[in-house]
């Protein structure tokens, strides 16, 4: 399957204005575009979601589990406390690369653990909207 799903939850849907001394300037918009420039090069398609619901987000990881190569997840603040979406996870033969924007491990406490990184292939942090590039690369390059 020559195709990526890039997933993103809650509150990045306002990217671009939400707290941008954390989250930068950098649009959603902007997001889908870095991911595919990587996709095009590589003759690959992209979906991209962005959902503010656990369940809906749920749903999409199983879909992409039987439609997609990998998956590029940015669960929000879901990363934190859903073990619904670290059970999807885990329960879908496709890598799943966390990606967060802001490095979750220098900020609030709460933020320190990922309910999902355990059963994700990797997890990239604190490089601004640079990062899913790389997943994207770590994904797709041989
Ligand atoms: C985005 C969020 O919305 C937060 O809830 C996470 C993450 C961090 C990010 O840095 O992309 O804690």
């Amino acid at each position: 399957m020559n195709r990526l799903m890039l997933i993103n939850g809650p509150n990045l849907n306002l990217l671009g204005t939400r707290e941008p001394g954390i989250y930068g300037s950098h649009t959603l918009q902007d997001v889908v575009a870095e991911v595919k420039h990587v996709t095009d090069d590589f003759g690959y398609d992209l979906e991209d979601y962005q959902s503010n619901h656990e369940g809906a987000m749920v749903d999409k990881i199983q879909e992409a589990g039987r439609t997609c190569s990998g998956i590029i997840l940015n669960a929000a603040a879901y990363t934190h406390t859903s073990i619904a979406i670290r059970d999807a996870i885990a329960s879908i033969p496709v890598p799943v690369i966390e990606v967060h924007i802001s490095n979750i491990h220098t900020r609030e406490e709460f933020r320190h653990h990922s309910m999902l990184a355990s059963v994700c292939k990797a997890q990239i942090v604190g490089l601004g909207i640079k990062g899913y590039r790389y997943a994207a690369l770590a994904l797709l390059e041989k």
